[in-house]
């Protein structure tokens, strides 16, 4: 498939953060093609690496680039691709909200959640550094449950990449059994009306994990 006379392939691994890639690209209705990797042990397989020697997805490739990282390959889509949807403009009065929730995802959200799950693998869940995680992955909830209880979204009236970067965050602690979220209202709330969207379900028509982590 073709967009904009060049092709945009996205290199997708099963049970991972490329689904955001996926989902973006279905809502901007862009044209990709689509090329999934299983997990090997859990990682990624050798075969990534030959697409870049990163080794990890998401990995974006267009035309005669291949560009790395879920949030930069997000900004690329909708800064170069997006034609101005699903993005806050500097000067929009929702422009520091959308890219504080943009980068928060990757940067603070996701990555200290994985340490806590690895770490929660190699020392059980009583070790008291797990329990400290666990603290700050209790008090992330409690900052975003706040956000969403005064604003349907997280950059405020709109739906923008900023829940396409958070909610991979709520995705990876479902799976990785970490928190029971029912006792979020406002983010169980945002959760089902992000997911309801046709985009989404696209996506997982496509990208549904076939094994678990
Ligand atoms: N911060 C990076 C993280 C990339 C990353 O670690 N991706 C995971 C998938 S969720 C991966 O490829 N894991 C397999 C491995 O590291 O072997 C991003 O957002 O793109």
């Amino acid at each position: 498939m073709s967009f904009g006379g060049k092709v945009l392939t996205i290199f997708h691994l099963d049970n991972s953060r490329s689904e955001r890639i996926i989902w973006l690209a279905e809502e901007l209705g862009l044209a990709y093609e689509l090329q999934t990797f299983a997990r090997e042990n859990r990682a990624a397989p050798a075969a990534l690496l030959d697409i870049h020697p990163i080794g990890t997805a998401p990995l974006l490739r267009d035309g005669a680039r291949v560009i790395m990282e879920s949030g930069a390959i997000v900004e690329y889509l909708v800064n170069c691709h997006g034609q101005g949807r699903l993005m806050e403009p500097v000067m929009s009065p929702h422009y520091i909200d959308y890219l504080q929730w943009l980068h928060f995802a990757e940067g603070t959200a996701l990555s200290a959640m994985s340490r806590a799950f690895g770490m929660r693998m190699l020392l059980g869940a009583e070790c008291p550094a797990v329990q400290n995680a666990m603290v700050r992955q209790q008090r992330t909830l409690q900052v975003v449950e706040r956000e969403l209880a005064v604003r349907p979204y997280f950059a405020g009236p709109r739906f923008t990449a900023a829940d396409i970067m958070m909610e991979y965050y709520f995705t990876a602690l479902e799976r990785a059994s970490m928190v029971d979220l029912h006792t979020y209202e406002h983010t169980t709330r945002w959760i089902a009306m992000v997911r309801s969207r046709p985009a989404y379900q696209r996506m997982m028509a496509v990208a549904a994990p076939t094994a678990a982590l």
